[in-house]
């Protein structure tokens, strides 16, 4: 099957940090088997890292090193058209052609906003309330049919799909109403430190994730160094034992097992055994991404070489979809 026969699947990640675990296991180990089936749009989303406070020279280097990092797990510029977000002006023209259509009461009812705000004190960027839009912007320029992400962007997903209608309603058809998509092995992998919360790349406690890039030794430290429980049972509940589940869940991801086999084969390990277990496991998995990432990044050349390829074959299409939408709202296209 060509790409022009394929469904069109977009999804993006931000450059907020040093990929984890968390990331690999629950999105991006998924989207190097869907590039083969689907016509796939993949995005460094370096715009929507800027909702919060960054360092602009780190944000660089992370945006680098990120695009880098899907390139070593395994996503190939033939199936994909992988690209970093601004690179493609036609996302934010068309956040704010949707923002004009889009209510202040959807926005407000988002709980993502309502939980990363309690974070951000008293200066709460606009940006961050008007994120979903410009994820929805994302999202419709590629005409996606899928958007894979986890269950926290349902409720984004939802907007999109509402915000895409109320347009094609008002002006006729032009978007492609997206679906979520949402992978049945897809994990969900939990802080080391506090097995209660999401594995986040943006944690301000380092022990709490295991980045891509880290070193054998710093793996197996922050396993050893991971919260389990007083008991001394090596059983999945994700309720009453949260820091065991989420090391079989881990073991599971990273041997590509299931839940099931990963508690028969460690039921009879002790809590230390299980975490060194887990952590070689890890390690392994790791191994060729590691040691690829740092092959492409000795040649920087080259990644701005594939970054502008896929910026160019992303706006080819991208544009398309804004040159429609600038019309149909009563904008003269420039000349
Ligand atoms: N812990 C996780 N378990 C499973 N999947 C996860 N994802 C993120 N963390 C986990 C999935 O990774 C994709 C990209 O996420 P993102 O970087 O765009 O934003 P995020 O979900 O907010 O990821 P982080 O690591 O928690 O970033 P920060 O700390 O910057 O907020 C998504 O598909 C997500 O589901």
């Amino acid at each position: 099957m060509n790409n022009t026969e394929k469904k069109v699947m977009f999804s993006g990640i931000q450059p907020s940090g040093d990929f984890t675990i968390g990331n690999y296991f629950g999105a991006i180990k998924n989207w190097v088997k869907l590039q083969y089936e689907f016509n796939c749009y993949f995005c460094i989303v370096d715009l929507h890292a800027l909702t919060v406070p960054q360092e602009p020279a780190v944000l660089r280097g992370k945006t680098m090193e990120c695009y880098a990092m899907l390139l070593a797990a395994g996503l190939t510029p033939d199936n994909t058209t992988l690209f970093v977000q601004s690179h493609v002006p036609a996302h934010s023209e068309l956040a704010w052609l949707l923002n004009c259509g889009t209510y202040m009461g959807e926005l407000s009812r988002m709980t993502q906003y309502k939980d990363k705000s309690v974070k951000q004190g008293e200066n709460i960027r606009v940006a961050l309330f008007d994120y979903p839009v410009l994820m929805a912007a994302d999202i419709l320029l590629y005409q996606a049919h899928y958007v894979p992400v986890g269950d926290d962007q349902r409720q984004h997903i939802e907007l999109c799909r509402d915000v895409a209608s109320r347009f094609n309603n008002m002006y006729s058809d032009t978007f492609t109403i997206p679906e979520g998509y949402y992978p049945k092995t897809g994990a969900r992998i939990m802080s080391l430190s506090e097995p209660t919360n999401k594995m986040s790349k943006s944690d301000s406690n380092e022990n709490g994730y295991i980045s891509l890039k880290d070193k054998p030794e710093v793996i197996m430290r922050k396993f050893k160094r991971a919260v389990t429980d007083s008991d001394a049972s090596v059983i999945y509940d994700e309720d009453k034992k949260p820091g065991i589940s989420n090391l079989l869940q881990i073991y599971a991801s990273a041997t590509d097992s299931t839940i099931q086999k990963a508690e028969q084969e460690c039921r009879a390990l002790s809590y230390a055994d299980l975490k060194i277990r887990v952590a070689e496991a890890v390690i392994e998995s790791l191994k060729p991404i590691q040691s690829e990432f740092e092959y492409l990044m000795k040649d920087k050349k080259l990644l701005e070489e594939y970054m502008q390829k896929g910026a160019q074959r992303a706006e080819a299409t991208a544009v398309k979809t804004l040159n429609k939408v600038q019309k149909k709202v009563g904008l003269i296209l420039r000349k």
